[in-house]
C-alpha cells in the first residue's frame, strides 16, 4: 500500500495523507542551520550543533505522536479553528498534501473554502528558515480568518533544556520589535547569539509567553487564544518562552494573500558586545529580514534553492530502463547522502540530537557518498576528522560539531575506526585528482602543537592495526569494530561499566576479521594512494603487510564454507559453523571479498551462497543467522537484543550495500542488483504499510526473519547506508568508478540488461557514458570508445579540457 507517489520533474515525494504510518520527515538547511520538519509540521530547528545550539523545542516519543513541537500554523475562522498542515489542531482537513523536496516542503490544507499552502525551506546561505504562506479563498462569498503562527523555543542546549526546569524556569527572555519576537536568553555564560521569529507585515496581536497563549492546562492542539481568535500580547518572563503571531487577513471570492515568516538565527562576534545587560545587537536579524521583505523574494530564494539542488545532482546522472532505479539513482540516494554528511548520525527522528555528534567511523564513510557533490567540504571534513586522530592513530569515536573536539565521554579504541580514514581520503583523491589534501598539516587530538602532515596520519591508521594484532595475527577488535554491539570484550568489564565508556584494555585479545577484510581492501588502496603520489617505499610496506593479513585470514579467518567473523576474548571462533547461534556473520563476507580475498579458490563464491542462503529474506539479508535467543556474556550488547532487530540479526541495510559490492567483484550482477532491489526505498514503497518509514530514503534496519515484526523498517535517514548504497549503485553495479587518472569502467549488471547512459561530471569535464550489453553479459568491457577512439584500458583517461566528451562501453 502506497500513502503517496514520486513526483520525480519537480523532484519531490508527494504524501497524500495526513495518516501516514510514521511522521515521515525531510531536512531543511545545506551548510549550518538546518531543520527537521514532518509530513505535518512537526520537527525542530537548530544552528550547527543539535545538542549546544537547538532552536526550537522538541519532545521525543511524545503523545500523541509527532505533537511534541513544531512550527504550527493555526486558521480561526468564524470560530472552526484548524491547522493547515493538519498539526497540531488535527481536524479534518477537506484536501491535505505535502510535497517533500530537495531542501524544502510544502503542505496544503483546505478546509471551508480557505486553502493554505505554507512551503518552508532554509535559503543558501542563510542561517534561517522561511516560511512562505498563501492562503486563499476558494468560495464565493467573503471571508474573513485570523491566522496565527507558532514555535517553542529552546533554551540552547537541548538536554539541559529537557532536564534541567529549576534553573530553567527562570531564565527566559524575550522582547518584542514591532513584528518580530526576540529571544534572547542567555544560557549560563554570556555568549552573543539570539533568535527571532517575525513576518513580513504588520501583525494584530502576538504571545511569547505559552502559558498566556495555551491556557495552564491546554494542549498545542487547542490554544486558549486562538480558541478566542485573539492573542493576549505576553511578554514571557522565565518559564516556557514562544512566539505566536495573529494577523486578521479579509479575503475576497478567489482572492489570494501571501506572507513571509522568518525564523532565524543570529550569531554576533563576542567582542561585540552587548550594549548592557540583554540589549542585542539587531543589526544582523534587521538585514535577514530586509532580505524576505517580500514574497518574490522568498520565491527567488527557493528558485535558487531549486537551481542548487539541479546543479548538484547534475554530477551523476543515470538514464535506465527502471524508473525506480533512475529516481533512487538521480534524485533521492544522492539527496540522503547530502543529509548524513551534514548531520552523521545526529538529529532524526529515532536520534534525539543530544546522544551523538559527529561520528569518526560513520563521517568517513558518509564522505563516500558525498564528495562527489562538494569536494571542497568534503575536504574540510576530511581534516576536522583527521584533527581528532590520536597520536597513536586510533581515533576519538565522536565530536560534537559546534567544537571540533573530541568525546572524552566515548573516547576511541573502536578498532576499526582509523581505517575509514584512509578510505574517505582515497576516494577524495580519487574525485578530485587533488594530492596537495596529504600534505595539510594536520593535528592529532585537536593540539596544533602535535600536528604532521595528513599523509601520516594515514600511515598511522594503517599501523594502528599492525600494532594491535592478536594471537592469529588478525586486528585486535579494541571496543567493538563496525558492529558497535559485538562487544567480544564485554565479559572483562567492571561491574556497571559498559562497553562506550570502558578503557581498560587488560586481557583483552578478541580478534575482529572484519578488520582483516577492511585491513586487505582498504590497506590495497593506501598502497596504491601512496604510489601515486610518489612514496614508494611506504607503498611497498604497507603491500608486505597486507600480503600477511591475507594469509592469515585464509589459514584462520576462513571457516570451511564461509569467513568467520571474529575470535572471542578466549580465543574461540565467532560466526563459525562450531557456533550454537550465530554461526555465520555478514559484514567479514562483504569486507574480505571486497578486498580480492578468496576469489581465485572459489571461496569468495561459497561464502556468497551461504550468505544466500542463510542470511537472506525478501526484504534483505540479515546480519547473522541463527539469531541470538540467549544473552552471551561474551559477545555482548548484540545477544541483548530480540532476535531480528538490529545487530541481532536485523536487515542492516549498511552491509547489504558490502554485499553488493563483494557480488560485483565477484561478477554476480543478477544477485549484486536483486540485493539492491530488496532494500531501495523506491522499491519498497508499494508495501508502506510494512516497512513504515520514509518510501524516500533508506532506513538503518528492518526487522529480519525472526522478528516478529518481519519487513517493519526503523531509523529512517541518518545511516550510512545512504553512502554504501550509493557506493555499490553508481561505482559496482552500474561501475562508474572515479580513478587517479580517469573513470574506471567496470559494470556488473544484471544479464538482461541492454544498455543505459551515464553522465558524469567529473572534475570539470562531462562524460556521457552510453553502456551496451549486445551479449547479455553481467561483467567484462570488450570495447571502450571515448570520442570515437578506443581507449587503451578500461579506464576513460581523464581530458580536463572542461568538455563535454561521448563514451560508448561496449560489455562482452
Ligand atoms: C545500537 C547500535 C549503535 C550503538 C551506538 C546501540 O545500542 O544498537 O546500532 O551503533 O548503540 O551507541
Ligand atoms: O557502525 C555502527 C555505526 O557507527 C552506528 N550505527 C550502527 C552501526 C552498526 O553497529
Amino acid at each position: 500500500m502506497q500513502y503517496g507517489y514520486f513526483d520525480d520533474a519537480r523532484k519531490e515525494y508527494v504524501i497524500t495523507t495526513e495518516s501516514t504510518p510514521y511522521p515521515w520527515i525531510n531536512y531543511l538547511g545545506t551548510q549550518d542551520y538546518f531543520s527537521l520538519i514532518s509530513n505535518t509540521g512537526g520537527g525542530y530547528s537548530f544552528y550547527k550543533d543539535a545538542k549546544l545550539r537547538r532552536i526550537t523545542r522538541f519532545r521525543y516519543n511524545n503523545v500523541p505522536l509527532d505533537l511534541g513541537g513544531g512550527r504550527y500554523y493555526y486558521i480561526y475562522d468564524d470560530k472552526d479553528v484548524w491547522s493547515p498542515g493538519f498539526a497540531p489542531v488535527k481536524k479534518k482537513l477537506d484536501r491535505y498534501e505535502c510535497r517533500h523536496g530537495m531542501g524544502y516542503t510544502k503542505i496544503t490544507g483546505s478546509r471551508n473554502n480557505i486553502e493554505t499552502e505554507i512551503t518552508f525551506f532554509v535559503p543558501i546561505d542563510f542561517n534561517g528558515e522561511v516560511h512562505k504562506v498563501v492562503v486563499k479563498n476558494t468560495g464565493d462569498s467573503d471571508k474573513n480568518i485570523t491566522l496565527f503562527s507558532f514555535v517553542e523555543w529552546c533554551l540552547w542546549n537541548a538536554q539541559d533544556d529537557q532536564t534541567n526546569f529549576q534553573r530553567n524556569f527562570n531564565t527566559g527572555e524575550v522582547e518584542i520589535e514591532g513584528s518580530t519576537i526576540y529571544h534572547k536568553t542567555e544560557y549560563k555564560e554570556r555568549r552573543n547569539h539570539y533568535a527571532f521569529f517575525s513576518v513580513n507585515a504588520p501583525v494584530t496581536g502576538f504571545d511569547s509567553d505559552r502559558e498566556s497563549f495555551l491556557g495552564t492546562y491546554n494542549g498545542f492542539d487547542n490554544p486558549e487564544a486562538v480558541l478566542e481568535g485573539k492573542s493576549r500580547n505576553s511578554v514571557a518572563d522565565g518559564w516556557s518562552p514562544i512566539a505566536s503571531h495573529s494577523l486578521d487577513i479579509s479575503l475576497k471570492p478567489g482572492e489570494t494573500k501571501e506572507l513571509v515568516f522568518i525564523l532565524g538565527y543570529v550569531e554576533n562576534a563576542l567582542e561585540d558586545k552587548w550594549e548592557s545587560k540583554n540589549v542585542i545587537n539587531k543589526t544582523k536579524a534587521h538585514k535577514m529580514l530586509e532580505e524576505f521583505a517580500t514574497a518574490e523574494k522568498a520565491d527567488e530564494a527557493l528558485k535558487r534553492l531549486t537551481d542548487y539542488w539541479d546543479d548538484l545532482l547534475s554530477r551523476y546522472t543515470l538514464v535506465s530502463g527502471e524508473d525506480k532505479l533512475n529516481r533512487m539513482v538521480n534524485i533521492w540516494n544522492q539527496y540522503q547522502c547530502m543529509v548524513t554528511f551534514n548531520l552523521s548520525r545526529s538529529a532524526s527522528y529515532f536520534e534525539s540530537g543530544i546522544g551523538r555528534g559527529m561520528g569518526f567511523r560513520d563521517s568517513n564513510q558518509d564522505l563516500l557518498g558525498f564528495l562527489h557533490q562538494i569536494p571542497d567540504r568534503a575536504r574540510e571534513r576530511i581534516i576536522d576528522l583527521a584533527s581528532t586522530q590520536l597520536e597513536d592513530g586510533g581515533a576519538y569515536h565522536q565530536y560534537q560539531p559546534l567544537t571540533k573536539r573530541g568525546n572524552d565521554e566515548i573516547g576511541g579504541n573502536f578498532n576499526d575506526d582509523p581505517l575509514w580514514l584512509i578510505l574517505a581520503v582515497v576516494a577524495y583523491v580519487k574525485e578530485t585528482g587533488d594530492y596537495s589534501i596529504l600534505k595539510v598539516s594536520t593535528p592529532f587530538d585537536n593540539d596544533e602543537s602535535k600536528a604532521a602532515p595528513l599523509a601520516e596520519h594515514l600511515k598511522r591508521s594503517f599501523d594502528h592495526v599492525i600494532n594491535n594484532l592478536g594471537p592469529h595475527g588478525l586486528p585486535l577488535i579494541g571496543r567493538a569494530d563496525w558492529n558497535d554491539c559485538l562487544n567480544l570484550n564485554c565479559f572483562s568489564m567492571e561491574p556497571g561499566e559498559s562497553f562506550q565508556t570502558s578503557t581498560s584494555k587488560d586481557g583483552r585479545v578478541a580478534e575482529s576479521v572484519m578488520i582483516a577484510g577492511m585491513f586487505v581492501y582498504i590497506g590495497k588502496e593506501y598502497a596504491e594512494l601512496m604510489k601515486k603520489s610518489g612514496s614508494v617505499e611506504e607503498s611497498i610496506r604497507a603491500e608486505k603487510e597486507i600480503s600477511r593479513m591475507e594469509k592469515a585470514v585464509m589459514e584462520h579467518g576462513y571457516d570451511g564454507e564461509w569467513f568467520l567473523r571474529a575470535y572471542d576474548d578466549f580465543g574461540k571462533k565467532v560466526g563459525s559453523k562450531e557456533c550454537e547461534e550465530g554461526k555465520i556473520f555478514i559484514e567479514s563476507q562483504g569486507l574480505c571479498i571486497m578486498g580480492g580475498l578468496g576469489l581465485s579458490d572459489g571461496k569468495a563464491i561459497q561464502a556468497l551462497d551461504a550468505v544466500e542462503e542463510r542470511l537472506g529474506t525478501k526484504y534483505g539479508l540479515v546480519l547473522n543467522n541463527p539469531a541470538f535467543t540467549k544473552y552471551y556474556v561474551e559477545y555482548g550488547e548484540i545477544s541483548t537484543y530480540p532476535a531480528g532487530y538490529k545487530e541481532n540479526a536485523g536487515i542492516f541495510c549498511h552491509n547489504n550495500a558490502w554485499i553488493m559490492c563483494a557480488e560485483a567483484v565477484a561478477g554476480r550482477g543478477d544477485k549484486a542488483f536483486d540485493y539492491y532491489t530488496r532494500i531501495a526505498p523506491a522499491y519498497t514503497e508499494e508495501y508502506s504499510e510494512i516497512h513504515r518509514m520514509e518510501p524516500y530514503v533508506y532506513s538503518q534496519m528492518v526487522a529480519g526473519k525472526d522478528a516478529k515484526r518481519f519487513g517493519e523498517a526503523k531509523n529512517s535517514w541518518l545511516t550510512g547506508t545512504a553512502s554504501w548504497n550509493f557506493v555499490a549503485i553508481t561505482q559496482y553495479i552500474l561501475g562508474i568508478k572515479p580513478d587517479y587518472d580517469g573513470i574506471l569502467v567496470d559494470p556488473a549488471i544484471p544479464k538482461a540488461w541492454d544498455t543505459y547512459q551515464v553522465t558524469r561530471r567529473f572534475r570539470g569535464d562531462t562524460y556521457k557514458i552510453t553502456v551496451k550489453n549486445p551479449e547479455h553479459v553481467s561483467k567484462g568491457v570488450k570495447s571502450l570508445l571515448v570520442d570515437g577512439k578506443e581507449a587503451a584500458s578500461a579506464v576513460i583517461p581523464y581530458a580536463g579540457d572542461g568538455k563535454v566528451h561521448e563514451v560508448t562501453v561496449t560489455m562482452g
